[in-house]
């Protein structure tokens, strides 16, 4: 105790010594000799275009931001997990079933690590995923129309961590949760933590024409925490890596209690053998419930289905299958080199990094070299499976990294910095600092068997003093640097948005070429779509009201409704005529309780307005869309609940 407590309180004296000096370093001052030359490399002229895209995930923002590198310019924000104002994303009727939940509308979520599909251990560009922490979930997105397609909860998980990493094939996207808990979920003391909770890891399969999601099977582990995970590719192939803290069960005082243990594991789960497992029928039918949220692209809207049943399976019954992996100091980031090699636990209580070697461990399984087991699951002896250490000479280390030359990248939280080594020798070759406390770094395709080693990106958790202030609060702040020569060099910063925790890179000439640009209206199969003006009516169905509404530059089709009483449920499913992308139009009700509406080309949309008021109401078109965007407006006059005002509308004749 006495010890840990010491090494704690030395681990915090040094970050502020190496934090309060860090911006008199000149490596980040912008009055370096260096900062001319640096302008030029991340410089992108005007009309030209970024080298690659950088998908960051929110944090607890619950979406995704896409910038440009080398420039750091902000292209988009897709929402995700969370309700989205700006184009009414979980406010349309068409987009609510996204974020239902076991728990009932859940309009947020937590994002942690996003992750680019995969064909032969190579980003493909199809997809991104990525995990909601908080409420169990994992999401899909398109990168064609960068629009969310899909997202499925997890029963049985609470703190979806370890989450949303892909297979070399985009086989399955997989998940682990950070809290163990009861399974099925029950009433207990929480004192009863020990041997009772489980953990469980989740194999979502892929459809690989469609990308549909599956919840394929659940692995109930003992109860430990599963922080994070990467797959194995190349030559482990087949096999899954997970962090694990807290083997020691504690359920109060974690701080302290859950770093008694000196080693805590990596579990080796190999994946192949279970999905052979349970496509023989193995594993138990457990009743549950979660839900599955799937977008149709050409009804743009979404359905919400609640499962009833998921596989789960007892590691102890697949002999073979799972391996511990002793790892010290409590580890987080897990992390797998791009020849699948090597295995980087990175034990955040720790100084020194640990690389398990994937031939040694697959040798000491073979040997049967046990150094006994934890519930059932034999634990491999630490200097079996043990390639290296790498004396970092740093604090805290939590992500690690690969380029395509044989280095890896080690983010530093405590001493806020980057360590470059090298693979196989174990030397620390450079090192640089980040401004300040830096998480999780991202070389694009850093996480492939074939990563562009020319940024990386750090995300740092604290700004301060960077920026200019903006009150309690600032945006955090990523720094670029060209890792391009021997030394790394920091050549920028720039502002992000909510917390993003990882990230995930390509070149834009994987993923630009592929961006649909064309809507056609024709393939709008929306049931309330208005594929020509003169079909655009207003039908009431009792207190419901069903506005079929079309709109193109610049005008509302019908722009005047009479008949409308308080009391009503007003739906306006407004169909876009435009069919090019880039050119949207909104849609605005006063005292509407909900956002506006971002119709996109092609798309139709549904708004609804439940008019409280009588009088004469105004909408219009939010987006500036057309120099007569200012004309695109219309009126609704709303009568008393008793009136016999008859239902009418114009159509622009
Ligand atoms: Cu280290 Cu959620 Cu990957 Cu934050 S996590 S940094
Ligand atoms: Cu349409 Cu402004």
């Amino acid at each position: 105790m006495k010890k840990y407590n010491y090494f704690i309180s030395a681990l915090m004296v040094s970050a502020l010594l190496l934090t309060s000096c860090g911006n008199q370093n000149g490596n980040g001052g912008s009055n370096s000799a260096l900062a001319s030359n640096n302008a030029e490399k991340v410089y992108v002229a005007p009309g030209e275009q970024d080298e690659f895209y950088a998908f960051m995930s929110g944090g607890y923002s619950g979406n995704i931001t896409v910038y440009g590198l080398p420039s750091g310019r902000l292209f988009k924000e897709i929402p995700v997990f969370s309700q989205f104002p700006t184009s009414g994303y979980g406010y349309s009727e068409e987009t609510k079933p996204m974020l239902n939940t076991s728990f009932g509308f859940v309009p947020w979520d937590d994002a942690h690590h996003p992750d680019i599909s995969q064909t032969n251990g190579e980003l493909d560009g199809r997809w991104i995923f990525i995990n909601g922490n908080n409420t169990p979930r994992i999401a899909r997105v398109s990168l064609s129309t960068f629009e969310t397609e899909e997202i499925i909860e997890l029963p049985n998980s609470a703190g979806n961590h370890s989450s949303s990493f892909i297979t070399e094939n985009t086989e399955y996207v997989v998940a682990g949760t950070r809290f163990s808990v009861p399974v099925p979920q029950r009433d207990m003391p929480i004192n009863e933590y020990k041997g009772n909770f489980k953990g469980a890891l989740s194999f979502i399969s892929i459809a690989p024409d469609t990308g549909r999601l599956n919840l394929d099977f659940q692995m109930m582990m003992p109860g430990f925490n599963y922080d994070l995970s990467h797959p194995g590719r190349g030559k482990s192939h087949g096999w899954f890596f997970f962090t694990t803290y807290n083997t020691e069960e504690a359920n109060s005082l974690m701080e302290v209690n859950s770093s008694q243990n000196d080693k805590d594991f990596i579990a080796a789960v190999n994946w192949k053998m279970i999905a052979e497992y349970v496509k023989n029928g193995g594993g138990t039918k457990m009743a549950t419930e979660y839900a599955h949220n799937v977008y149709d692209e050409h009804t743009h809207s979404a359905t919400s289905t609640m499962k009833k049943e998921v596989i789960t399976v007892d590691p102890t019954k697949v002999p073979g299958a799972v391996f511990f992996l002793p790892t010290p100091k409590s580890p987080h980031g897990c992390d797998v080199d791009p020849s699948g090699q090597y295995i980087i636990g990175n034990g955040k209580l720790s100084a020194d990094l640990t690389i398990h070697s994937f031939d040694k461990m697959i040798a000491a399984i073979e040997g049967k070299k046990f150094d006994g087991e934890a519930y059932g699951i034999p634990i491999l002896k630490f200097e079996d499976v043990l390639a290296g250490t790498v004396k970092s000479g740093g604090l805290g280390p939590l992500h690690t990294e690969f380029d395509d030359k044989g280095n890896a990248y080690t983010t530093f939280f405590i001493s806020s910095e980057v360590v470059k080594w090298k693979l196989g020798t174990w030397e620390v070759l450079d090192r640089q600092p980040t401004f300040y406390s830096v998480g999780h770094l991202m070389i694009p395709g850093g996480n492939s068997r074939k990563p562009f080693g020319k940024y990386v990106v750090a995300m740092n958790k604290i700004t301060k003093d960077r920026y200019l202030p903006t009150g309690p609060e600032m945006e955090h702040s990523a720094q670029l640097y060209d890792i391009s020569g021997d030394k790394m060099e920091l050549i920028y910063d720039f502002p992000t948005h909510g917390e993003p925790h990882y990230a995930a890179g390509i070149p834009a000439e994987l993923l630009a070429p592929k961006s649909k640009k064309i809507y056609r209206l024709d393939d709008n199969k929306h049931p309330f779509a208005v594929t020509s003006p003169d079909q655009a009516k207003v039908v009431r169905e009792g207190k419901e009201v069903h506005v079929y509404m079309s709109t193109i530059r610049s005008h509302f089709t019908p722009d005047n409704i009479e008949g409308i009483k308080v009391g009503d449920k007003v739906y306006f499913h407004i169909t876009n005529h435009e069919q090019d992308f880039d050119v949207p139009h909104g849609f605005a009700m006063i005292g509407q309780n909900t956002s506006e509406l971002l119709i996109m080309p092609g798309q139709t949309k549904t708004s609804l307005w439940e008019p409280k008021k009588v009088g004469v109401w105004p909408f219009y078109c939010t987006d500036f869309c057309s120099a007569l965007h200012q004309e695109m407006q219309g009126y609704v006059r709303v009568s008393p609940a008793d009136s016999d005002v008859p239902l009418t509308y114009t159509l622009g004749e």
